[in-house]
C-alpha cells in the first residue's frame, strides 16, 4: 500500500487518492448505440446481442416460471438458509423505512399533503461472470418488493450453456422477484428503459454494472429513473493501536479481493499499527486464492494515511468519504457523530464488513468514490414516488389568494392572478362550494 504521513495541522486532499471513475467516451458511444439498437429493433438486436456478446442463440429470453420455482431444489440446504435469514433481515431492516403517506388540516379546512405510490416496476440489473453475487439480487429486490413494486423484473446475462446460475436463480425466488430475462449489458439496459416484444418496459432500473451497463444507464436516465452508478468497491478502516492487525489486514482484503480498481484505506495514528498490517497482508495474501486481485488493488489503490491525532484521522476519513468505513478504535460509537461522509459505518472490532455485505440488514448498494458527500445507500425511497396533495376550501382561497395574486403581479403572471382572483370574486358573489 502507498503511504501518506499528514504532519500536525495537515489535511489530506483529494488528489492525494487516486480513484478511479468517469465513463470512458468510447464506451460511452458504443453503449448509446447499442441503445439506439434495441430501441429500433427490439427483440431482434437482443438476439444479435446474445450471439455477438454472450455467445449464445437465444429467442425466448424470458427464464420460465416454473424453472424458478424449482430454483431451491439445485443449490444446497445451507445457501438456502443463508439466503432465507439474510431476507429477512434485509426485509426486517427495510420495512423500517417505509414512508407513509401523510396529511395535515389547516384551521380553515385547507388539506395539505404527501401521497406515497410504488413504482409499477422496477428492473434489477444482475452482472454475470467474476461479480455476479446473489446478495445483489436480495438487495436490490427486496426494498423494491417491500415498498409495494408490482413487478419486479431481473435482467441477467445469459450463461455460455444459455441459463442461470442456480444460486442467483434460488436469490431470485427468495427475494420474491416476478420475472427474470437472460439478457446482459447495455441491451439489457436499453431493453428495460423502452421496452421490446418480448420485455414490458420498466420504471426504474437499478444495480451494478460494468461500464457499459454504467453508461447506459446514465444514458437512460431521465426516460426512466435509475439509482447511483457504482464504481468500484471501498474501505477505509479507521484504527488505533489496539486493534488487531490481521482483522484489520482481513478487512481491507475483503475489498481488494472484489476488484483490481478496489480502493482500501487505512487511516491510523499509529505507525506500529501500519507496519503490523502491512506485514499480516503478506501472511494472508500467501493464503488467499484471490491473491492476483487483492494485490493488485492493494497495491495500485491502497493508502495508509498516517494521522498525528484523531481529529486529523477523522478529518481524513470525511475527506476519502469511502463506501464503506470501519471504526475499529476505542470509543467507536462515540465517534460515529463526527463522520459526515461514509456509505456505511461499522461500528467497533465485531462489525465485520462481510456482515453488512451479505446479512445485517441495510443495503450493499452504497454511494462509492466519494459521492457519500451527498448520496445515500439504496433504500426503500428509490423505488416510491411522492405527490403532494393540496385541497383548498373557500376559507383558505380567501386567506391565501390576495398574496398569490400579489406574488403573480410581482412576476408579471396575469393569469395565475386571475385564476386566485376569479375564484375570490366567486366567493364574495356567494357561489356555491363545489
Ligand atoms: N462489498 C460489495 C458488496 C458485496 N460483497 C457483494 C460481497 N458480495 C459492495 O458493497
Ligand atoms: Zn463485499
Amino acid at each position: 500500500m502507498n503511504t501518506v504521513t499528514l504532519l500536525p495541522g495537515e489535511r489530506l486532499t483529494v488528489s492525494n487518492l487516486g480513484r478511479e471513475g468517469a465513463v470512458p467516451a468510447k464506451i460511452t458511444q458504443a453503449a448509446a448505440n447499442i441503445i439506439a439498437t434495441v430501441r429500433a429493433k427490439g427483440d431482434a438486436a437482443l438476439h444479435r446481442y446474445a450471439a455477438e456478446f454472450d455467445g449464445v442463440d437465444l429467442t425466448d429470453f424470458r427464464v420460465p416460471q416454473e424453472r424458478i420455482d424449482a430454483a431451491l431444489e439445485q443449490v444446497d440446504a445451507s445457501l438456502i438458509a443463508a439466503l432465507e435469514k439474510a431476507a429477512a433481515q434485509i426485509r426486517d431492516f427495510h420495512q423500517r423505512q417505509v414512508r407513509q403517506s401523510w396529511f395535515t388540516t389547516r384551521a380553515d379546512g385547507t388539506l395539505l399533503g404527501v401521497q406515497v405510490t410504488p413504482v409499477r416496476a422496477a428492473g434489477i440489473y444482475v452482472p454475470g461472470g467474476r461479480a455476479q453475487y446473489p446478495s445483489t439480487v436480495l438487495m436490490n429486490a427486496i426494498p423494491a418488493k417491500v415498498a409495494g413494486v408490482e413487478r419486479v423484473v431481473m435482467a441477467t446475462p445469459p450463461q455460455r450453456d444459455g441459463g442461470i446460475s442456480p444460486a442467483t436463480l434460488a436469490a431470485a425466488k427468495v427475494a420474491g422477484v416476478d420475472e427474470i430475462y437472460l439478457v446482459g449489458g447495455a441491451q439489457a439496459v436499453a431493453a428495460l428503459a423502452y421496452g421490446t416484444e418480448s420485455i414490458p418496459r420498466v420504471e426504474k432500473i437499478t444495480g451494478p454494472g460494468n461500464a457499459y451497463v454504467a453508461a447506459a444507464k446514465r444514458l437512460v436516465s431521465g426516460d426512466v429513473g435509475i439509482d447511483m452508478i457504482a464504481g468500484p468497491s471501498e474501505v477505509c478502516v479507521l484504527a488505533n493501536a489496539s486493534a488487531e492487525a490481521a482483522v484489520v489486514a482481513a478487512d481491507l482484503m475483503a475489498q481488494a479481493e472484489h476488484d483490481p480498481l478496489a480502493a482500501c484505506y487505512l487511516v491510523t495514528e499509529s505507525p506500529e499499527l501500519a507496519r503490523g498490517v502491512e506485514a499480516a497482508l503478506e501472511v494472508l495474501l500467501a493464503q488467499s486464492p484471490r491473491a492476483e486481485i487483492t494485490r493488485t488493488s492493494l497495491t495500485d489503490q491502497g493508502t495508509i494515511v498516517i494521522a498525528p491525532d484523531l481529529a486529523t484521522a477523522i478529518d481524513a476519513v470525511n475527506t476519502i468519504a469511502p463506501e464503506h468505513l470501519e471504526l475499529h478504535c476505542a470509543d467507536a460509537l462515540g465517534l460515529v457523530g463526527s463522520i459526515r461522509n461514509a456509505g456505511a459505518i461499522f461500528v467497533g472490532a465485531w462489525s465485520s464488513e462481510p456482515l453488512g455485505d451479505y446479512v445485517a440488514g441495510p443495503n450493499h448498494t452504497l454511494p462509492t468514490g466519494g459521492t457519500a458527500q451527498f448520496s445515500s445507500p439504496l433504500s426503500v425511497d428509490d423505488f416510491v414516488t411522492s405527490s403532494s396533495v393540496i385541497c383548498y376550501t373557500p376559507q383558505g382561497l380567501l386567506a391565501d389568494a390576495p398574496a398569490t395574486q400579489t406574488m403573480a403581479q410581482a412576476e408579471g403572471l396575469w393569469a395565475h392572478a386571475l385564476s386566485a382572483g376569479l375564484r375570490r370574486r366567486l366567493i364574495d358573489e356567494g357561489a356555491p362550494a363545489v
